[in-house]
């Protein structure tokens, strides 16, 4: 999972990223007009579960998913059209996060003169929704300069490519992202090329400041309507994410705050993006993988290994809840809550699973 963090210059993207990642790279750090910089970081995905499996098991080896945060700086929330290095990064993530600042600091001067968490969101989604509808007047162009030529592609598939890119523009023309448009299977097949940026899921952070509190119930009017909004105190998390555990964790009771913020915006990703988790157990290893929400069990298995999903026959499963009660799969099996699933199985987050495949012949 990529998550790419955009926000207008001096929001607080790479104190974010910080937060999140634990880095330690420079903030407060202006590019010049129109540099790009992009910085990434990966982390493992906090999860009590995979610790908790790991105690059971004892395991060689124990493996919590990674999620890949990119520091993109460069958007400028100015209307422009993006340059190609900016666009591949903004491209190659999977969700975006969006950090608006709302933090008062006179030593930090705003881009825009004044705070405005709104008005910030509105002139990044615009700069998104400016560059989409570029690409896809482009594509239009293009279409329609095969449909006159008739060139090699069958005409029916063109068609329906227009079709397509058409209902695109008639979204975007009225200020509308793409996200929220349903599309086939095969639609979206057909889109995965061309890296639409308002087609991705995006979570606006509220860069709340330093005494401004973790409450987000102050969020400006309207905001929460029309996006996913998680207010943080991103400065301060920076430096909660720096401290030793033992200290972080007085921190955080200090200030009143749940949890750090890499596990609540992780939550949310996941969320965002309908992801969850599925585990295997061992004694080589115990692993988490991410899949999507409605994989189906030679789906969730392809996520470890291709001859997995090729070869499956069926998945035997315990829920981690039922393995945490009864205490080893024995006790599981007693209690008749292992299962053994078939190709037609939706995987549920928690769900620990054995694949048992067979391997593809050796020619
Ligand atoms: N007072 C205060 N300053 C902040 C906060 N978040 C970021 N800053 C400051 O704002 C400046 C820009 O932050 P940075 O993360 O580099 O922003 P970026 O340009 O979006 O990457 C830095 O000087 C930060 O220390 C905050 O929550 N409170
Ligand atoms: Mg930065």
């Amino acid at each position: 999972m990529k998550i790419g963090i955009i926000g207008l210059p001096q929001s607080g993207k790479t104190t974010l990223c910080n937060a999140l990642t634990g880095a330690d790279q420079p903030v407060g750090k202006m590019l010049g007009g129109g540099r790009v910089a992009v910085t990434s970081a990966t982390v493992s995905v906090p999860d009590e579960r995979v610790d908790w499996l790991a105690s059971l098991y004892k395991p060689a080896k124990t493996t919590h998913a990674q999620v890949t945060f990119l520091d993109i700086g460069g958007v400028q929330g100015a209307k422009s059209s993006f340059s190609g290095p900016l666009l591949n990064a903004l491209a190659q993530t999977d969700a975006f996060l969006h950090v608006v600042r709302s933090f008062a600091n006179d030593l930090v001067p705003h881009p825009l003169l004044s705070i405005d968490a709104a008005r910030d969101v509105q002139a990044l989604d615009d700069e998104l929704l400016l560059n989409d509808l570029l690409v896809v007047e482009r594509r239009l162009e293009k279409l329609g300069d095969e449909r006159r030529k008739g060139a090699g592609r069958d005409k029916a598939e063109i068609e329906r490519e227009h079709e397509l890119f058409t209902r695109l523009l008639n979204m975007l023309n009225n200020g509308e992202a793409l996200r929220t448009l349903a599309l086939s299977a095969e639609e979206e097949r057909t889109l995965s090329g061309f890296g639409l940026l308002t087609r991705k899921p995006l979570l606006v952070v509220l860069n709340t400041g330093d005494d401004a509190g973790p409450s987000d119930g102050k969020l400006p009017a309207g905001l929460a309507a029309s996006h996913r909004v998680v207010a943080l105190q991103c400065k301060l998390e920076m430096e909660i994410a720096q401290l030793a555990p033992e200290e972080a964790v007085l921190f955080l009771a200090e200030y009143g705050l749940q949890a750090p913020s890499l596990q609540r915006v992780i939550r949310m990703c996941y969320d965002l993006l309908g992801r969850q988790a599925f585990f295997t157990v061992g004694e080589d290893e115990v692993r988490a993988w991410t899949i999507n929400k409605d994989a189906s069990a030679p789906q969730a298995s392809g996520a470890i290994h291709s001859d997995l999903e090729a070869g499956f026959i069926r998945a035997e499963v315990m829920a981690y809840a039922d393995l945490h009660q009864h205490g080893s799969e024995a006790a599981v099996k007693t209690a008749g809550k292992w299962r053994l699933e078939g190709r037609e199985y939706t995987v549920q987050d928690g769900d620990i699973l054995q694949v048992r495949f067979s391997p593809p012949s050796k020619k």
